[in-house]
């Protein structure tokens, strides 16, 4: 249910043609990548809440062809606060702020570096507003944050 979600924020809007709205377009030959970027987080709205099952990422090999494009360490999150208000909402620093969110899962992926980590949840989470953070983006030396799709199921 995460294709088309709203965007409440990113660290990164990303370069021409890889804007934040593309890990989340359901297509996967495009993404969202911000040059440089060692770490990042990207927040969204899914308009109310659902439970999230599976969570699915397709990393940088896609578009790249090679594996140290992959994420390395990221996570997802959920909103600690289910009654945030509008301008907290739009308030870059809040959404930011690491102490806002609760990890759900942390995904270490630095040995595999899979393209694509598609993990069903032991413990589902319920939110309306889920981040991806991204704690390490790269592990060759072509550093950016690179994800084609950020994906939730119920
Ligand atoms: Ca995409």
């Amino acid at each position: 249910m995460s294709v088309g979600a709203s965007i409440l924020g990113a660290s990164g809007a990303g370069g021409a043609g890889e804007t934040t709205d593309k890990a989340l377009d359901g297509n996967e030959a495009t993404k969202w990548c911000v040059g440089g970027a060692k770490t990042g987080w990207l927040a969204i709205d899914l308009g109310k809440a659902y439970t999230v099952n599976r969570w699915r990422t397709v990393q940088g090999e896609k578009g790249d062809g090679d594996p140290g494009f992959n994420t390395p360490t990221f996570a997802l999150e959920v909103l600690k606060d289910p009654n945030a208000t509008a301008e907290n909402l739009k308030d870059a620093a809040y959404l930011a702020n690491n102490a806002n969110w609760t990890e759900v899962q942390l995904v270490d992926n630095s040995k595999d570096l899979k393209m694509v980590v598609d993990n069903t949840l032991a413990t589902p989470v319920t939110g309306r507003y889920l981040r991806l953070r991204i704690d390490n983006s790269t592990s060759n030396s072509y550093t950016a944050v690179r994800i084609h799709e950020f994906q939730l199921y119920e």
